[in-house]
């Protein structure tokens, strides 16, 4: 081993605020129809709990995310700029940005790299990592909100640490898994934790 940390951590959702912008675009787009509040929000695929409100609000949520500019004019979430930017600092530390773009590639990829430029500066476009698989990626720790991430590899290198978001935090996880609950929660204890 290298002797040095590596962190993943995940881009909607954790660092850019997904669900809000998400949901701030949809009752502007669609005035009339009905919505998902954050606090009604339930299971990470949007597309699939507003198919379940109606069956049209599936394709209508689609179009939100598939549209230009939705991953450039995310918001960062509080606190995620300046904890990446600290953690970058921390001796002995590498972090990446390690997030799934949507398989429309005409706007998300660009705007993925155009959005870590603006808001954490163009060195960090060396640590973007783009991939729908990120068990194959190998770290300590991988910082995401996504409750099941699964892919080619069974025994990914890393330990998922639960990032808190309006659709997993009154989910049960059958399986131990440690959390963050916001980036004002101590990110610091859990990189401490897996120093040697
Ligand atoms: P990640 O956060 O890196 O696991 O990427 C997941 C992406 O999928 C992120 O851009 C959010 C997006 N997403 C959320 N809900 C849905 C959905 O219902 N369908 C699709 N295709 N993407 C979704």
């Amino acid at each position: 081993q290298s002797g040095r940390l590596r962190v993943l951590v995940d881009m909607d959702g954790v660092l850019a605020d997904f669900e809000g912008g998400f949901l701030k675009k949809f009752r502007a787009k669609f005035p009339n129809d009905p919505y998902i509040s954050l606090e009604d929000r339930r299971g990470f695929w949007v597309s699939t709990q507003y198919g379940h409100l109606r069956s049209d609000l599936c394709e209508k949520a689609i179009s939100i995310w598939e549209s230009q500019n939705f991953f450039m004019e995310l918001d960062p979430l509080p606190g995620a700029v300046e904890a990446v930017q600290q953690m970058s600092r921390f001796q002995n530390t590498d972090v990446f940005i390690c997030t799934s773009p949507i398989k429309m590639y005409k706007h998300c990829p660009y705007e993925k790299y155009a959005w870590v430029d603006k808001h954490l500066g163009s060195e960090f476009l060396e640590q973007i990592i783009l991939t729908r698989d990120k068990t194959v990626v190998s770290a300590d720790l991988l910082i995401d909100d996504r409750p099941d991430i699964t892919g080619a590899e069974s025994h990914p290198t890393w330990e998922h640490i639960l990032f808190s978001a309006c659709h997993n935090k009154h989910q049960q996880l059958n399986h131990p898994i440690r959390r963050l609950h916001s980036w004002s929660d101590n990110w610091r204890a859990l990189l401490d934790s897996k120093q040697q």
